[in-house]
């Protein structure tokens, strides 16, 4: 692995996926959508987000009228699928953990879609890091500090890129203000997926 590039604590490794790689991971988290659907989740406020979602793992991340939180079952009433194998691989790889994560967040972004300058912070144990996959188009990714409102600055994710969200940069603020809808060729419709691995609880 290569050493990554460290911005606002964030550590970005561009390229860490090879084309088959990132290939096989679309074809797993299809599989994944196909079982427990996508959609795009409500806001407390009842606003729609314009990023679809759906999860693998113990639990799912979840947004409705109640507010966020992580349910064991997809709104539909299912179990959320196993994280495929590659993807914990992955995890593996990268963190050195023994301990798998026990969500994996799969966000899909179509055309227009962005996601507002947010903390992951509905976990239990912030000591584990939050580890983000960046599958498809590019998407121009803001980081922050712990405050909101403060500094921000941007880099450019694509399809490959791996971001470690760990220690000083764990309740960091951060988001996706657009993605540039048709610059890869991976996925045949176009837009961007995102995958965050994450450990809920301890
Ligand atoms: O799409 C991204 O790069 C970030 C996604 C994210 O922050 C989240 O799902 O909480
Ligand atoms: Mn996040």
């Amino acid at each position: 692995m290569r050493k990554p590039l460290k911005i606002a604590g964030f550590e970005i490794f561009k390229d860490c996926l090879t084309p088959a790689v990132q290939a096989e991971m679309v074809a797993d988290l299809r599989a994944v959508a196909q079982a427990a659907p996508m959609r795009h989740p409500v806001t407390r406020w009842g606003k729609q987000m314009s990023v679809k979602m759906t999860s693998a793992g113990r639990v799912g991340w979840i947004s409705d009228r109640r507010g966020y939180r992580y349910e064991a079952q997809h709104p539909d009433g299912m179990s959320w699928p196993d994280i495929p194998q590659k993807i914990l691989d992955l995890w593996q790889n990268i963190t050195n953990l023994d301990r798998e994560p026990d969500c994996c967040l799969i966000n899909y972004y179509g055309e227009g879609a962005r996601m507002g300058l947010h903390q992951d912070n509905d976990e239990e144990d912030f000591t584990f890091p939050v580890l983000s996959v960046s599958l498809g188009d590019d998407g121009l990714f803001r980081m922050g500090g712990i405050e909101r409102g403060g500094k921000t600055q941007s880099v450019w994710l694509s399809s490959g890129d791996v971001v470690v969200m760990g220690g000083d940069a764990r309740l960091a603020y951060h988001g996706v203000d657009r993605i540039r809808f048709g610059s890869s060729s991976l996925l045949p419709d176009g837009g961007r997926i995102n995958i965050t691995l994450r450990v809920v609880q301890d």
